[in-house]
């Protein structure tokens, strides 16, 4: 369960909530009778001083999830077909503990953090969200990974009968949607395993019950709904990179200096966007968390490994 303190702010366009709670944490904790609370950390270091954050009904509402269809506005409108409970996840590969376990079991007694976050898509628009979830090292940990584990690969559900931009025979997507991550990516203090935004549930279309959060890439690297993880020797072949492998890499590193093909990356539209107010602001290189994390990246060409 969740407590929000009550000298929390997040920004005027948020209304002030003293409690709330993730439906879901709540469930696992009471039923296995634990009397102990997560209490959130509060994580806006980071951000910018002009940063604000988006409202809710856009970051709820103009969704990439092309499981649900390819338009911004369908997976508001299609996500819900899509049952998450039960929900299990499987574990395989280079690790000491594998099977099949149910998420609530995985996130038990694991502590969620508040983190307010820039997410900026390869389309070259971007948001600021205050996502909740769970330091990714600390789900992983429990699975203890082995010396061989080099990366790891998720895995979105595939189920065509709940998600219906799985069942269009003009998906050029061979699902199920991949991702991955190098380790020590994997397990940098900032990658957050997503369970919930504004302080609620995550809500269908933006992944539930739980995603990616990785804000140094772009967006495509998070992953929403993920039902495999995979301790792997090898680095995965990712769903966009298998797409297009000439505009879309496996580090995906926000980078103002390598362009897309067909579009600049130095800049961005911070939503909301208008026509008479596009809000556009400079890339910033690793969208901002440059000195978090670019030390990982120490010796390699970004040109290359883009
Ligand atoms: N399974 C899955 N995960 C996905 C996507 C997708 O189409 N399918 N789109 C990605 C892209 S391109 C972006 S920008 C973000 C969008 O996350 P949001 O809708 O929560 O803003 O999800 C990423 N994760
Ligand atoms: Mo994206």
């Amino acid at each position: 369960m969740l407590i929000r303190k009550p000298d929390r702010i997040l920004g005027s366009e948020i209304t002030p909530e003293t409690v709330y709670y993730n439906r879901r944490q709540f469930m696992a904790a009471s039923s296995a009778g634990l009397a102990s609370l997560a209490l959130p950390t509060i994580a806006k270091a980071g951000l910018q001083e002009d940063d604000e954050i988006t409202p809710e009904d856009i970051v709820t509402q103009y969704n990439n999830f092309y499981e649900f269809g390819t338009d911004k506005s369908d997976p508001a409108a299609f996500a819900h077909e899509m049952s998450t409970d039960p929900w299990s996840v499987t574990v395989s590969g280079e690790a000491n503990k594998t099977g099949t376990f149910a998420f609530e079991d995985i996130i038990k007694g694991l502590d969620v953090e508040e983190r307010v976050y820039r997410f900026r898509c390869v389309e070259a628009w971007s948001m600021v969200v205050p996502w909740m979830g769970i330091p990714l090292k600390d789900v992983l940990a429990q699975f203890e990974p082995t010396g061989n584990a080099k990366f790891v690969e998720f895995e979105t559900l595939y189920r065509p009968s709940e998600m219906r931009g799985q069942q269009g025979f003009f998906s050029s997507i061979d699902w199920p949607y991949i991702e991955g991550l190098r380790m020590d990516e994997a397990n940098h203090p900032l990658t957050l395993m997503v369970t919930g935004l504004y302080g609620k549930e995550l809500p269908n279309q933006n992944g539930a019950p739980w995603r990616l959060m990785v804000p140094w890439k772009y967006g495509f690297k998070s992953i929403k709904s993920i039902v495999s993880i995979r301790f792997t020797e090898r680095e995965p072949l990712n769903t966009w990179k298998q797409l297009q492998a000439s505009e879309y890499g496996f580090y995906a590193n926000v980078n103002p200096a390598v362009s897309h093909p067909r579009w600049s990356q130095a800049s961005e539209r911070r939503l909301p966007s208008s026509l008479f107010n596009v809000n556009r602001r400079p890339t910033l290189p690793f969208n901002g968390y440059a000195d978090e994390v670019a030390h990982l990246y120490a010796g390699m060409d970004l040109r290359k490994y883009y």
